[in-house]
């Protein structure tokens, strides 16, 4: 099992923000701004692009979740980061999104 399926089964710990039928939320245990919240299927998928393959509705349930986080928060802005492959900077094989705010961010990332 990866670690995501075990947060989301609750074997290991995790500071989840939300939580729904097919959804989990928590903070990214490396916070790279003030608010870093990873948004994730439950059901294991590697990628985003497999995640749409497989689940669409869930995939959009991803991207509405991280904006109703945002809204509570009162973020201003922020920003979603899909990593895909090790090139990319993916160290965890199971979809999921990165929800960054709460501080500037450049253009292009790095
Ligand atoms: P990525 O590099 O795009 O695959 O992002 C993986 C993120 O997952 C990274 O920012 C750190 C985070 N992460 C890895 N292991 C754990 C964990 O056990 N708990 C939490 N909360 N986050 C984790």
């Amino acid at each position: 099992m990866c670690i995501f399926c075990k947060i989301v089964a609750k074997e290991i710990p995790a500071d989840i923000v939300f939580e729904s039928i097919g959804v989990l939320a928590f903070n990214d245990i490396t916070p790279q701004a003030p608010t870093h919240v990873l948004v994730i299927p439950k059901w294991h998928h590697e990628t985003a692009a497999d995640l749409a393959a497989m689940a669409p509705a869930t995939l959009a349930e991803l991207f509405t979740v991280a904006d109703q986080i945002a809204k509570t928060r009162d973020l201003d802005g922020y920003r979603l980061a899909f990593n895909t492959g090790e090139s990319a900077g993916q160290s965890v094989f199971h979809a999921h999104l990165h929800l960054l705010g709460g501080r500037p961010f450049a253009w292009p990332p790095g």
